[in-house]
């Protein structure tokens, strides 16, 4: 067992206690969103459920589920829980179609947010001594915001780098005495190798451990990373829509993630019958959040594939722990961080007179920075057009994709019926990242 505790009350709390705090919270949950949110007031009177009907935690599978597509029929504001006057903070991820996926914030529900970042970065070795470097994105996307608060609950010295400006990470890191970095995996990489570069090695640096997270990642990853910057590293999970980082994280086995059940019930189900699968089983997460006032979610389908273990951990937490996430049960693509849909690409094509609809995103790791590329096939007419006009429309085109996604990629028309046609579901994505 080990004494990095931020809270070892809860963190150690008896299944029977967490069982009961999670059934309290949970009734409470329920009727706050049954009588302030129409959407779900709706849907539960659809399935003819009423708050009193949910008395214990095996209840939870009569309510329904909520999706992506019930956040985008809601947006911005429908499905928030709260007066607007006690809203304090105002987040945002991509969607499908360019809209946001908008989540709001009660003063409590960011105390709360801070807790679980305080546990998680407590759980990694970092302290009140530490020097805590964010290289999260600051703003609606909840990476550096989440880091930053939870950091400077533990009463560390946080240094708000926020994303990118590599050299002036790099020179931070190594005249601040930086000893913890909150980061993409990806980025830490990048880093590691920036440093390299710049004529420095891990010796020139202090940094402990590192909790890294917004993206899938591998053990191979951990260990170059873990060898180039001379740390541990962790990973850590969230959704904006459950409320950001520290949803979950590893402790010092780096053995699975645990999730702060206190605030969160998980749940793994098929995503095709959507039938809950029993504990070990791979499937697709789901999350009731019990304690948030501002954006509560019922059964919010994450569409992340993970699996669950209720097994004792060696680390002394009793929370459940989730394997790494391991894929997604659709077609999303994370870019540098950035959410991805092809249908937000598509969309943009389709807008687009001058080429078919047949293209393809191929995703590359460039010196560990993942590259998009757009490739389209031109139309018949543009094709026998002179260069200019070509270059035109890849530059028109990038633009708008770069606008809609706000992440730079790469266009490249090519020759007409030249990109493979598919007779079962056309393959739109080819990534040829190894991680
Ligand atoms: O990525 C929140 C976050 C910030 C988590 C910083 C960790 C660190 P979104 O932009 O809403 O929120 O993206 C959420 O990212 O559904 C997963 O598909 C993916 N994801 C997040 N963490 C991990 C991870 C933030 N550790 C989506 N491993 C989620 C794999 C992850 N995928």
């Amino acid at each position: 067992m080990d004494n990095n505790f931020w809270n070892p009350s809860v963190e150690r709390m008896s299944r029977d206690e967490l069982h009961a705090v999670q059934t309290r919270r949970l009734k409470e949950t329920v009727e706050r969103v049954y009588s302030n949110v129409p959407y779900y007031r709706d849907k539960m009177q659809r399935k003819g459920i009423l708050p009193g009907d949910i008395k214990t935690l095996e209840d939870l599978e009569s309510l329904p589920f909520t999706t992506k597509q019930d956040l985008r029929e809601t947006y911005p504001f429908d499905m928030f829980a709260a007066p607007m006057e006690s809203i304090i903070r105002i987040h945002a991820s991509s969607g499908t179609t360019g809209k946001q996926t908008v989540t709001g914030y009660t003063r409590r529900d960011i105390d709360m947010w801070a807790e679980c970042m305080a546990r998680c970065l407590t759980m990694a070795g970092a302290t009140r001594a530490s020097k805590i470097q964010v290289g999260y994105g600051y703003g609606l996307f909840t990476g550096g915001l989440g880091a930053h608060y939870g950091a400077e609950l533990i009463g560390a010295a946080v240094i708000p780098a926020s994303a990118g400006n590599t050299m002036r990470q790099i020179t931070m890191m190594k005249d601040f005495g930086t000893n913890f970095l909150c980061c993409t995996p990806s980025y830490a990489l990048y880093l590691g190798e920036a440093l390299g570069e710049a004529g420095f090695t891990k010796d020139d640096l202090q940094i402990v451990g590192g909790i890294f997270g917004a993206e899938p990642w591998s053990e191979n990853m951990r260990k170059e990373i873990e060898d180039i910057l001379g740390l541990r590293a962790y990973d850590i999970y969230g959704l904006s829509e459950v409320m950001g980082p520290a949803v979950s994280q590893e402790c010092c086995r780096q053995d699975k993630l645990h999730v702060w059940e206190d605030f969160f019930i998980p749940e793994i189900i098929d995503p095709v019958t959507c039938e809950v699968l029993p504990g070990k089983t791979q499937g697709e997460l789901v999350f009731t959040t019990i304690y948030k006032e501002g954006f509560p979610l019922i059964r919010y389908r994450t569409r992340d594939i993970s699996s669950l273990c209720y097994d004792e951990c060696g680390c002394g937490r009793t929370h459940a722990r989730m394997t790494k996430p391991d894929g997604r049960s659709d077609d999303m693509l994370i870019i540098r961080g950035v959410n991805v849909f092809p249908s937000q690409v598509e969309s943009v094509l389709l807008e687009e007179g001058n080429v078919s609809p047949h293209y393809r995103i191929i995703v590359d790791r460039k010196n560990n920075l993942d590259a998009m590329t757009v490739e389209i096939e031109m139309s018949e007419n543009i094709f026998s057009d002179h260069v200019k006009g070509i270059e035109a429309t890849e530059s028109n085109i990038r633009k708008k994709i770069e606008s809609v996604l706000g992440i730079s990629c790469g266009v490249r028309l090519v020759e007409p019926k030249t990109i493979a046609r598919s007779e079962g579901k056309a393959k739109r994505v080819i990534d040829n990242r190894k991680i």
